[in-house]
């Protein structure tokens, strides 16, 4: 059993597109990161960066205990290996899918949350900022829209560096993205979404939460953290 600890953000959706699209069952422990549950003791035990998403496998493939796991690119990355699912097992099926995850993990997903930190959250409009991450966000766009043009998914068969990319060009209105700008990536972008187990994960979304994360009171709790944050 994998229990999830989970938010209906982009990076909580990476994982219950995996976990839909192979079965294995979970269950979802919600932490509501706009009232701060991500720093009640028992999720940073297992989350030290009091971030979703974060699982705790109760039976790994060693036999031995509970193994829990934070960051979304480590926890798709070791669900695949679990599996035996949507990472190749060749050494340069499996190098090319994960350079791809983790460009995912170290760009799109970061420039993205810093465009719409900026674009939608920030109390100032900085014209300087907000310029910087849309170039940026349009920048990586069109990376991915040209790694596309010749292929149908990212790397290989679809594979998790799909289900991490996928959820960081859904807001891409809020992200001030024009998709017909990017044909390739339009293309795969409606398969992507086309697929029922995506759908079924977006849908489990709707039910778990329906209310902006970010409001008046989550604000402070979100964007007011330091280095005592999550200090035990
Ligand atoms: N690199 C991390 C980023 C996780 C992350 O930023 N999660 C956000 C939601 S998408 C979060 O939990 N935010 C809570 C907070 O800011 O306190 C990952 O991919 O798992």
């Amino acid at each position: 059993m994998i229990e999830l600890y989970y938010w209906t953000t982009p990076n909580g959706h990476k994982i219950t597109i995996f976990l839909e699209e192979t079965g294995l069952p979970y269950q979802i422990r919600p932490v509501n990161i706009g009232t701060g549950e991500q720093f009640k003791p028992e999720f940073l035990a297992i989350a030290p960066n009091n971030r979703i998403p974060a699982i705790v496998d109760t039976a790994p493939a060693d036999g031995g205990g509970p193994l829990s796991l934070f960051e979304s690119g480590a926890i798709l990355e070791y669900l695949a290996d679990k599996t035996g699912r949507f990472l190749p097992p060749t050494l340069r099926g499996r190098a090319e899918t994960l350079q791809w995850l983790y460009w995912q993990m170290g760009g799109l997903g970061p420039m993205a949350g810093q465009n719409h930190h900026f674009s939608q959250y920030a109390p100032e409009k900085l014209p300087y900022a907000i310029d910087r991450y849309v170039r940026e966000t349009g920048r990586l766009y069109g990376v991915l829209n040209t790694r596309l043009a010749d292929r149908e998914y990212i790397a290989g068969d679809y594979s998790i560096a799909d289900m991490a990319c996928y959820p960081w060009i859904v807001p891409y209105q809020r992200q001030q993205q024009n998709l017909d700008d990017f044909p390739h990536l339009k293309r795969w972008f409606e398969q992507v979404g086309a697929r029922p187990a995506v759908q079924r994960a977006y849908a489990l979304a709707e039910q778990i939460n329906t209310a902006p994360t970010v409001n008046e009171q989550s604000r402070s709790v979100l964007f007011g953290q330091g280095p005592a944050t999550g200090k035990r």
